[in-house]
């Protein structure tokens, strides 16, 4: 019998909602109890396309719109073989954004619509489950000043916020809605439930193909 494949499960929220903290404490917790499981992230800023988006999001270099754009959906491509690999040997990968913030931070810029941003992406690994950090801007506010990178502002995070829900209403893709302002054990109680439940019936089902 083949092998049981890993869940692709991601997180995604605004600046500051806990995504990094809370991807971090769900693969410590799945491989404490027996489940082989990795973090990604991305943009992943270390291959050659994300050494280019670093630079960009650090302001040292300046890209065209549409191009960063593309860059940062073929810096998910270039690990789609490595991403499908481990899925097939069984790790469930948690992953730091998706498609869904290139989707919402290029969409929330002058001049683009949400679809043409969803294209470069169509036909990812789908995620068997894409948890949403919830967190008002007020609540983001308290947990420190925004930093020095391009995007790190309140006007525009708010009109990212708003993408993210025009995109969650999409029954394609399984949403889950997590409440990010609890406390760090609350929310990293509520998003183990939900990940065990997914790798569960990952293991059952095949990888999908994302907006297809
Ligand atoms: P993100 O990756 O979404 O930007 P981080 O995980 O880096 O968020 O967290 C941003 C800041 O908020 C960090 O200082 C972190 O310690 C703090 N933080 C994360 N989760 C919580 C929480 N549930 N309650 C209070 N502070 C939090
Ligand atoms: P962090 O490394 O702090 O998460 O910031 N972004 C991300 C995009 O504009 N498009 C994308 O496809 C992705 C994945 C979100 C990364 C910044 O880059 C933005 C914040």
């Amino acid at each position: 019998m083949a092998s049981k494949r890993g869940a692709l499960i991601v997180l995604e929220g605004v600046d500051k909602a806990g995504k990094t903290t809370q991807c971090q404490k769900l693969v410590q917790a799945l491989q404490q109890s027996g489940r082989p499981a990795e973090m990604m992230r991305f943009p992943e800023r270390s291959t050659t396309i994300g050494k280019l988006i670093s630079s960009y999001l650090e302001k040292k270099n300046d890209l065209e719109d549409h191009t960063v754009h593309l860059l940062f959906s073929a810096n998910r491509w270039e690990l789609v073989p490595l991403m499908k690999k481990k899925l097939e040997q069984g790790t469930t990968l948690v992953v730091d954004r998706y498609a869904f913030s290139g989707a919402a931070f290029t969409s929330a810029k002058p001049g683009f619509c949400l679809d043409w941003c969803m294209k470069p992406d169509v036909g990812l690994p789908k995620p068997d489950l894409v948890m949403f950090l919830q967190l008002s801007p007020a609540e983001a506010a308290l947990r420190g000043q925004f930093g020095e990178e391009r995007y790190e502002t309140s006007v525009f995070q708010k009109a990212v916020q708003q993408k993210f829900e025009q995109l969650m209403k999409d029954p394609s893709v399984n949403w889950q809605v997590i409440d990010a302002s609890k406390s760090v054990e609350n929310v990293h109680k509520d998003i183990t439930t939900h990940s065990l439940n997914t790798i569960n019936t990952a293991q059952t089902v095949p990888l999908g193909e994302l907006w297809k």
